[in-house]
């Protein structure tokens, strides 16, 4: 089964917002905002509702910027993850239940503790480029265990 998730970046000068993640998938890692769309949601809704749960702003301008599939092995789901710059918000990044937020200059992401595809993608991100591909891991990280990457494409794409 495919299960559509939002993760937002939130991008300003030449730095962006990351939260730490305190409970859950991808527990004790910095990473974006976002989680599962919700039914009778779109997912750009779903990227602000999760934007405004973990980090307490409002997304006023976003744009899509990248969809990849995660996949880990010996299970049929896949997760796809719509990827979103925000470049527009209101209010001041606070702490969650979920996420404690951060901002970080483009030269100090904190890699090694982020998920494993994310060194990868990032660079484009950070280039203004738009792209698509598909992360096969081996298990999911945890608090203790960061997934290995078996398979990985990674495209750069011309979306409207
Ligand atoms: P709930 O709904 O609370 O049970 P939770 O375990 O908190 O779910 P979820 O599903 O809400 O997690 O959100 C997972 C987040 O992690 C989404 O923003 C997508 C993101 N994500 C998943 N795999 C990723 C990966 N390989 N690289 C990455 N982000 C990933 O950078």
């Amino acid at each position: 089964m495919k299960k559509i998730l939002t993760l937002s970046i939130v991008h300003e000068r030449s730095n962006i917002l990351l939260g730490m993640k305190k409970r859950g998938f991808g527990e004790g890692r910095w990473n974006g905002f976002g989680g599962k769309v919700k039914e009778g949601e779109s997912i750009e809704e779903a990227a602000k509702r999760e934007i405004r749960e973990e980090a307490r702003i409002e997304a006023e301008e976003m744009t899509k910027r990248g969809v990849i599939n995660f996949e880990f092995k010996g299970d049929p789901d896949t997760l796809e993850v719509h990827i979103f710059e925000v470049i527009k918000f209101d209010g001041e990044p606070t702490e969650s239940e979920e996420m404690r937020p951060k901002w970080f200059g483009a030269d100090e992401i904190p890699f090694d503790q982020m998920w494993p595809d994310d060194r990868y993608w990032m660079p484009l991100f950070l280039a203004g480029k738009k792209f698509s591909g598909r992360f096969l891991f081996d298990k999911p990280s945890d608090k203790e265990y960061t997934s290995q990457i078996l398979e990985k494409e990674l495209y750069e794409i011309e979306v409207s």
